[in-house]
């Protein structure tokens, strides 16, 4: 795939992230972008290409700090993440994201089984009729929904849904699986994709119109079960965030205008930006109370022969953890990958002189491919780099591009010396280790990385929280592009007026993102910052994606 800055630039011609969404034009044909053909790979500048500078400087022509919305768009088509897809709003997961998706999805799959939960496949299409079910809590969403209306030539006799969520699709189905308190708990999950047509600016990752989730659908006999589950998942959607990807998030609940409509109560974990100064709501854990149980008529006999509806939920997480793990760590150099997720977490590059005989170069490489025998005994992912027609500079421009967590450099001095020079992706420290210690210091650097990531972006975190409690300090927290927390009533009517009147020429008004189950104590008689009305709680607010 060639990713230089030009055609990368070609690719984004159509995409512009801003804060305020233009109208959306009449769907127009985004340019299939043309890929190149030869000689040019991973963005690290097309190997024999005749632009020297071109060859060591690397694909990216914006920085994170300058241009971060260009930077995030040019970074994953040249780290080989994404392609452009000639349907607006649509993506292309290439090998290297797609292998992430597994990592995030094996530990999730296995710590829901754990739980008791089982995996089973709804179809993508819902009736009109199922749809309309949950009408009032489809409705704001309804334009958003995909309808096939034809076959072929033929109009459909009625328009069948994709789905968008899968509520309506399974719960029908509830109604007729669960009779008897002995039905339940009944706790479903799938692995899908979904479409939703949406017509805010499209960003990779973040949001799209069709993207790859898990949706988890549960029903249970009382209310504390379905609390109990509610609050399992949104720690392992947290230690998704935090334990896998290294990036930090705030649990808690969603206000009430924020809350999925169908929903008794929201939670959710919250990450942030600090380039953009926004927050970004990472997944969600929803306790649906008996609302989707009455509609569908989803009861069971109880012990004592009464009949009752049962106690729903449902939970979600998507490929957005992905783009929010790839702006949180990446730089000006590519990606940084923890290495919990990272496709392959180390890269042996051997580095002949060019005076090296044939019989040397070869010596190089059979010790690179035993060493990566010995770290893939001890479960690491290697990768050798074998290839003559590059120069080691350009392979490592390549390697960082693609974020490696680390890069192992073997030399000729190396090999008299019986040792290798180890880079760090993430902070660029060397390092000499022994052959022999490599299966042991490896795998402990490693971790090593994976903590201190988690560290770092923690304090960056940190460092953009503000607490106040007036509205000037609110305001002057929001242009710092910092999220804020703030003790308020607790109101609806308060969090639209805070959302009009923090709007500026070139900003979006902040919401709420959540109400963290961690609060400060609030003291006697605080008053909420926008109303001045005695105030309920402290919520965290924040400009958001
Ligand atoms: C778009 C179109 C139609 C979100 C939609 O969060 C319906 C919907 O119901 C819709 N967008 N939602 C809410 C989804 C709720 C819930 N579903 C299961 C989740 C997690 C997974």
């Amino acid at each position: 795939m060639a990713a230089t800055a030009e055609n990368v630039a070609e690719q984004l011609a159509e995409v512009a992230v801003e804060d305020k969404p233009k109208k959306e034009k009449k769907e127009k044909a985004p340019k299939v972008p043309k890929e190149k053909k030869e000689g040019s790979s991973g963005g690290a500048g097309g190997g024999g290409g005749k632009d020297k500078k071109k060859e060591t400087q690397l694909g990216l022509s914006a920085t994170k700090n300058e241009d971060f919305n260009k930077w995030y768009q040019e970074l994953v088509v040249a780290s080989e993440l994404i392609s452009y897809y000639d349907v607006s709003g649509c993506y292309i997961l290439r090998p290297w994201a797609f292998a992430m998706w597994e990592v995030v999805h094996r530990w999730f799959d296995d710590n829901i089984k754990a739980l008791g939960v089982q995996n089973a496949y709804f179809p993508l299409f819902i009736t009109e009729d199922v749809l309309n079910t949950e009408k009032d809590h489809v409705e704001g969403f309804a334009p958003e929904v995909a309808w096939v209306t034809r076959s072929g030539n033929t109009p459909m006799e009625k328009p069948i849904a994709i789905r968008p969520t899968s509520e309506t699709a399974m719960y029908p189905y509830f109604a007729q699986w669960i009779r008897s308190h002995r039905d339940l708990p009944l706790r479903l999950n799938q692995w899908t994709n979904v479409v939703r047509w949406e017509f805010k600016y499209p960003t990779p990752f973040i949001r799209s119109r069709e993207f790859l989730w898990q949706e988890g659908h549960t029903a249970f006999a009382t209310q504390e079960e379905a609390d109990a589950e509610v609050l399992q998942i949104l720690d392992l959607y947290a230690g998704v965030y935090e334990q896998l990807l290294a990036v930090p998030v705030t649990k808690g609940r969603k206000s009430k205008k924020e809350q999925f409509a169908g929903a008794l109560y929201t939670t959710t974990v919250e990450a942030y930006i600090p380039e953009t100064g926004r927050g970004i709501q990472g997944a969600t854990s929803h306790c649906l109370g008996q609302n989707f149980s009455r509609m569908f008529g989803i009861e069971f006999e109880t012990e004592e022969k009464t009949k009752q509806h049962a106690w729903q939920n449902s939970w979600g997480l998507t490929t957005r953890t992905l783009g929010v793990m790839v702006m949180t760590h990446s730089d000006d150099k590519g990606l940084v990958l923890p290495p919990r997720v990272a496709p392959k977490q180390v890269v042996i590059i051997p580095i002949p002189k060019g005076n090296s005989s044939p019989e040397v170069a070869q010596g190089m490489f059979d010790k690179a491919a035993e060493l990566r025998k010995g770290l893939e005994a001890v479960g690491v992912r290697v990768e050798t780099d074998l290839r003559t027609n590059y120069t080691p500079g350009w392979k490592y421009n390549h390697w960082e591009m693609r974020g490696l967590p680390l890069r192992v450099e073997l030399g000729p001095r190396d090999m008299e010396a019986g040792v290798v020079v180890v880079a760090r992706r993430d902070t660029g420290a060397k390092e000499t280790v022994a052959w022999a210690d490599l299966s042991t210091r490896l795998p402990a650097l490693l971790d090593t990385i994976q903590a201190e990531m988690l560290v770092r972006a923690r304090e960056r975190y940190d460092a953009c929280l503000e607490t106040v409690t007036t509205w000037e300090d609110f305001m002057a927290a929001l242009e710092r592009k910092h999220m804020v927390l703030a003790p308020w009533a607790d109101e609806e009517e308060v969090e639209e007026d805070v959302k009009k009147r923090s709007a500026t020429a070139d900003s979006m008004g902040a919401k709420t993102l959540c109400l963290p189950f961690v609060q400060p104590e609030l003291p006697a008689g605080a008053v909420c910052f926008a109303s001045g009305k005695p105030a309920k709680n402290w919520a965290l607010w924040g400009r958001s994606y």
